[in-house]
């Protein structure tokens, strides 16, 4: 939650489960004040990205921010539980960063596992594919190819001066990667659609989860994928325990991607 000198610090209390609530924070600076001027970074101030700790759900708006530097918007958890905001900005004059804060919402909990890998996932009749693999340790190549009812989708439209925003985050800490789109909307080369690519690092082997917003005819959508990043998890550790354990058995997942976050805006 802190970095540089920079501190993401919530101000909102208690939050109820699928209560629309208005979520308040800051970023204070060096000084301990709160920052108020902001670099414009993919149109906008600030990017908010809150998903559960079990990554089942995530929602990316946009707070606006009053004069002395408090931002506001209008969230919904949907369910009790632990979530993180993940606030990514540049302040002005300053390094670009995202910050992460943990947020709780009161009641009973009951964890899911991650849902399993998959490469492909649907989302209000669109289907998205996805091709390429997250390497650890290096940068690697992901198209995420939209399709629907079987067609091609090639009308994308720009959101936020791209085809796609991905956000990949690690399941074992929500570890936050930060992931390039390859050309831009209006360049001359770069299409729209069916294919968005991305560049992306993982920065160690195991399990992320991916979500991609994407924009067609006039609404934003939000498309999840779990993968594997590495040697496979199925994989036994070398020398460990001699004999008899079992490896527990992860039935993630019962064809579970009915997961995709509202994106409010
Ligand atoms: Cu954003």
């Amino acid at each position: 939650m802190s970095e540089s000198g920079y501190t993401f610090v919530p101000l909102t209390g208690e939050i109820r489960p699928g209560e629309p609530t208005d979520f308040r924070f800051a970023v204070t600076g060096p000084g301990g004040r709160n920052v108020t001027g902001f670099e414009v970074r993919h149109d906008k101030r600030l990017h908010l990205i809150v998903a559960s700790r079990d990554l089942t759900t995530f929602q990316h708006v946009h707070p606006e921010m009053s004069a002395d530097g408090v931002w506001t918007v209008k969230l919904t958890l949907p369910a009790a539980g632990a979530y993180r905001a993940f606030a990514d900005f540049a302040p002005a004059g300053g390094p670009a960063l995202t910050l992460g804060a943990d947020v709780f919402v009161a009641g009973g909990y009951t964890p899911r596992p991650l849902p399993a890998a998959s490469r492909t996932t649907t989302v209000d009749g669109y289907t998205v594919e996805l091709a390429g693999d997250l390497v650890p340790g290096r940068s690697s190549r992901l198209a995420l190819k939209v399709t629907k009812a079987g067609e091609p989708v090639t009308d994308l439209q720009p959101y936020l001066g791209a085809y796609g925003h991905l956000v990949a985050l690690r399941g074992g800490d929500l570890a936050y990667l930060h992931v390039h789109p390859e050309g831009a909307p209006g360049d001359g080369v770069t299409k729209a659609g069916p294919e968005i690519v991305f560049y992306a690092e993982a920065p160690s082997g195991g399990d992320y989860r991916l979500f991609l917003d994407f924009q067609h005819q006039g609404q934003v959508r939000t498309a999840a994928f779990t993968v594997h990043a590495g040697p496979s998890a199925a994989q036994p550790a070398p020398s460990t325990t001699p004999s008899g354990k079992p490896g527990s058995t992860p039935s993630a997942g019962e064809g579970d991607h009915a997961d995709q976050g509202e994106h409010a805006h």
